[in-house]
């Protein structure tokens, strides 16, 4: 059956009227808040398709249709539901419901939870996440997919969806003409190949998706492209593909597809496609397609973990020079090594770039180590490179040989952001970097952690930000500092107090919080 509503506000009531198949009522009510208390069920439909709420937005309604359906499926109705939604939710402006926060209630619970947002107009968001929510639930999520005309961002990452899921959500989204979702996270679901092309065919009608996630979901990813060539170049912003596939078979078909998507997609600002082995051809289709795309240039791109490599770096060297939309890049952890010197020419000319993440990249044999680190060095802080901003050399396993870069900080110009943790530099790294730290610098954030740094490096850099003119931000070296309390409680806390007081973040109070954790601890 077919509901209709419709309303007038004449003078001192309004009226509504609805429209059944069999016959038409007409209500009165003195004001809208009298309306807002009304919730209507056509008692021959069966559950939940049966609620029809109220369609005029309203906060409140989520109360009152739960309790509704509660009642109406037997069941009873949990007050802290109610409480928090009314109380929490909303007092915070709240409009993501977390299904998190009633992961201790039952399947049956959260299936009406969920579906008592279908005709809701409060939440925009429904996020669920490390959380296995079983079929009965997915049907509700389906259901309200379907009906929203207010739901904009669904996560249901490693929720533990079936392989199904992807074409049960392609076809809730095709029936529902007023759905406004623009922003999709199916993450760490174990999702079939079959499932997921009916997705991609949605995906290949023009559609408002900004953000798309479907990274670790196990698919080959090679016929995505056509589809969000055909129906997401204009508003897609988003897309992780990362821990996918490309399917050897079909590549070669595909890679036309793949590069005209990225030298026609309007918006993209972020696009990963990291931990999977992205062959040579693959990475030299999306360059190309970035070089030739004239609306983006402040992308994010994530290739690390693709197993780059000699023949990875080759492709680099040719065309990333001429990729002027990428501002953010992140090739870490891709076998480079040696070939880090083919890139570093690639990278020094760049225009554009800003961000570099470099990290585990560094497996250089020791002989010709020291002349490549240092060359390194001169390119990533020369002058050549000076539209850098932020470089991450972490988890390289430096030690000894990342000195010579940490004392070359000291007189680099531009970087205002490094990360070099996972390093085992030492005490002696430590020291490096409090004495690059006193002379003025452009630095603005030093992440540093896990390098072995005892309280005497600690002690060093807190001496250091005795004198910071420009450091703002230096996180909490949580595992360093675990480590050098062990063994020197007293020293390494007046190394932190040090650096506390000198009003680098963050904040002391953490730290003494954490010092005194770790007092009771050992107590
Ligand atoms: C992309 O997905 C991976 C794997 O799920 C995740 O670790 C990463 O944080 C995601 N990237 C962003 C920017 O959300
Ligand atoms: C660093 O900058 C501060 C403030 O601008 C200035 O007072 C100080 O002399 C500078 N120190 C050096 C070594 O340049
Ligand atoms: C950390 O440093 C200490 C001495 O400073 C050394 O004995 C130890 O082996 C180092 N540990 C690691 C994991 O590098
Ligand atoms: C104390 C600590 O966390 N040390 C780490 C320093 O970094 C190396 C990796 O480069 C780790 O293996 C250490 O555990
Ligand atoms: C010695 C010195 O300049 N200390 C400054 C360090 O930075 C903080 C926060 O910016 C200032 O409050 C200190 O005066």
């Amino acid at each position: 059956a077919t509901i209709f509503f419709s309303l007038l506000r004449v003078f001192f009531y309004v009226q509504v009227v609805i429209d059944t198949d069999k016959s038409s009522y007409s209500l009165r009510f003195e004001s809208r808040e009298h309306l807002n208390h009304v919730q209507l069920f056509s008692s021959s439909l069966f559950f939940p398709s049966s609620v029809c709420s109220s369609p005029f937005p309203f906060s409140g309604g989520f109360s009152e249709t739960y309790a509704a359906l509660c009642d109406y499926n037997g069941i009873s109705c949990k007050e802290e539901v109610q409480w928090d939604v009314d109380t929490i939710y909303h007092s915070q402006d709240n409009r993501e419901f977390n299904l998190l926060d009633f992961s201790h209630l039952e399947s049956r619970d959260l299936a009406v939870i969920v579906a008592s947002m279908a005709y809701n107009t409060w939440f925009t968001k429904l996020y669920c996440k490390d959380l296995r929510i079983g079929s009965e639930v997915t049907e509700q999520v389906l259901h309200t997919v379907s009906k929203s005309s207010s739901l904009e961002e669904i996560t249901l990452e490693n929720a533990g969806l079936k392989s199904d899921f992807p074409q049960k959500m392609s076809v809730a989204l095709s029936e529902n003409p007023a759905s406004v979702i623009h922003s999709l996270n199916l993450a760490h679901n174990s999702l079939d190949n079959q499932g997921i092309d009916n997705l991609y065919l949605f995906l290949s009608q023009p559609n408002c998706l900004v953000h798309l996630d479907l990274s670790g979901t196990d698919c080959c990813v090679d016929s995505l492209f056509g589809a969000l060539l055909r129906g997401c170049c204009a508003d897609l912003s988003f897309l992780n593909l990362s821990k996918n596939s490309f399917s050897h078979r079909k590549v070669k078909d595909t890679l036309p597809l793949f590069r005209q998507f990225f030298s026609s997609a309007f918006s993209l600002t972020h696009v990963s496609l990291a931990s999977m082995k992205l062959p040579p051809d693959v990475l030299r289709a999306l360059l190309t397609g970035l070089t030739s795309n004239p609306h983006i240039n402040d992308l994010h791109l994530d290739i690390s973990g693709c197993e780059l490599r000699s023949a990875g770096a080759a492709v680099i060297q040719e065309l990333f020079p001429r990729v002027s939309s990428i501002a953010t890049l992140d090739i870490s952890d891709n076998g480079l090594d040696a070939d880090l010197l083919t890139v570093l020419p690639a990278l020094s000319r760049h225009p554009s770039l800003k961000h570099l993440h470099l990290g585990k990249n560094f497996n250089i044999k020791n002989r010709c180590c020291h002349c490549s680190l240092s060359r390194f060095t001169a390119v990533i802080y020369g002058y050549t490179l000076c539209a850098l901003q932020s470089l991450s050399l972490c988890d390289s396993r430096l030690r000894s040989r990342g000195t010579v870069l940490v004392n070359a900080l000291g007189s680099n110009t531009c970087l205002r952001k490094v990360d070099l943790s996972g390093n085992s530099m030492e005490d002696i790294g430590a020291k490096m970097l409090s004495k690059a730290l006193q002379i003025n610098t452009t630095l603005r954030s030093v992440t540093w952690d896990r390098n072995n740094t005892s309280a005497a490096g600690f002690l060093d850099v807190a001496r250091a930000l005795e004198h910071n003119f420009t450091l703002q931000y230096m996180p909490l070296p949580l595992s360093d500092i675990s480590q050098a309390y062990r063994s020197a409680p007293e020293r390494t806390e007046q190394a932190l107090t040090k650096v506390g007081t000198v009003g680098v973040k963050p904040p002391i109070q953490l730290l003494q919080y954490y010092l005194k954790l770790g007092r009771l601890k050992k107590a």
